[in-house]
């Protein structure tokens, strides 16, 4: 672990980014689940998506402008929608209008700015016929959730995330994170088939680092906080939305890699009604918090439907990069 995480724990900064199509109706990523939108309503979205602004390299150089390192991107988020050209689903980018594979011109012109790449793979999935429900079935909050039909093979389902998984870690050369989103407290990496699928990763891809979620959710960080950590522990914890007060730390006072994810403005996906930004002086003490208490700070972007950052998301980057540039060396 201490020889992968080297630049991770050199490189505090970067940029997360929520994009699908849910930045098309604009109400969070959360939307389909909460409203149980069925998969027939869901479609209208995906026969719509095409973000004709999409120019990877205007977000690298805006991403590299800002000072930040490395970037992760939804390549499947809850949905189940994938911005990648996968040959086991037609629930694809490349089957939209757009046509075109998005992490494919991600990974190349971040990694042409020097960036590191990061993909973001959701365990959950609300459209595969074969995930039992519209949040997961997991989840101790949710055991009333209405199921979308009685019969399902949730080992279908782990073949295919493994599948997936491992499309992402051939097809698009080196990444350097793969950021898994999320299991739930009490349940084990195991529900999720997680040292297969995490071992399938690191064959592919040797030098890669893992966030813990395979076992755990924002707030709980499973056995990555213990001095023997399981096998899907992950490499690195990702809070959710907090800076842990006096970093990381296992019970006998071993350093955790870790990194704070925080939103913008109150959502992760693509909200334009939700005005609540924070402002650049606001992440600047973020960033100089996380790195003091020996952290990284993945600050959240929300690309729109068109392929493009709200302004006031590129302003907000403009002034950290600015604050940046006169404080580095
Ligand atoms: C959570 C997800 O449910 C949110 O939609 C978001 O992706 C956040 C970073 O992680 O667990």
């Amino acid at each position: 672990r201490t020889k992968r995480t080297e630049w991770f724990l050199n490189d505090r900064f970067g940029l997360f980014m929520h994009w699908g199509l849910y930045s098309i109706h604009g109400k969070g990523e959360w939307f389909p689940s909460d409203k149980q939108v069925s998969v027939d309503n869901y479609k209208e979205y995906f026969e719509e998506f095409n973000p004709v602004r999409f120019d990877a390299v205007k977000w690298a150089k805006m991403a590299k402008q800002a000072g930040m390192k490395y970037a992760v991107l939804t390549a499947k988020h809850h949905d189940g929608f994938c911005l990648f050209d996968s040959k086991y689903t037609d629930f694809k980018v490349t089957n939209t209008p757009f046509k075109r594979d998005i992490v494919k011109e991600y990974v190349e012109a971040f990694r042409q700015e020097g960036l590191k790449v990061g993909l973001y793979y959701s365990l959950l999935d609300w459209h595969h016929p074969d995930y039992p429900a519209y949040g997961d079935m997991y989840h101790p909050d949710r055991e009333n959730e209405k199921r979308r039909d009685d019969y399902h093979d949730f080992d279908r389902y782990l073949d295919y995330m493994y599948n997936q998984v491992e499309e992402l870690a051939t097809n698009y050369g080196k990444i350097d994170i793969m950021w898994y989103d999320f299991s739930y407290e009490g349940h084990i990496g195991d529900d999720w088939r997680g040292k297969e699928l995490i071992e399938m990763v690191k064959k592919h891809q040797p030098h890669i680092i893992l966030n813990g979620r395979i076992e755990g959710s924002g707030e709980s960080y499973g056995s990555i906080m213990t001095d023997n950590p399981s096998e899907y522990a992950g490499d690195f914890a990702c809070p959710e939305m907090i800076i842990p007060p006096c970093g990381l730390k296992t019970d006998t006072g071993k350093d955790i890699p870790w990194e704070a994810c925080f939103t913008l403005n109150n959502n992760w996906a693509y909200c334009p009604n939700d005005k609540m930004y924070k402002s650049s002086e606001q992440i600047i003490r973020k960033i100089v918090e996380c790195t003091s208490k020996g952290g990284n700070l993945l600050l959240n972007l929300s690309p729109t439907a068109k392929g493009d950052f709200p302004d006031i998301q590129k302003n907000i980057l403009h002034g950290i990069g600015e604050w940046m540039e006169i404080n580095s060396e």
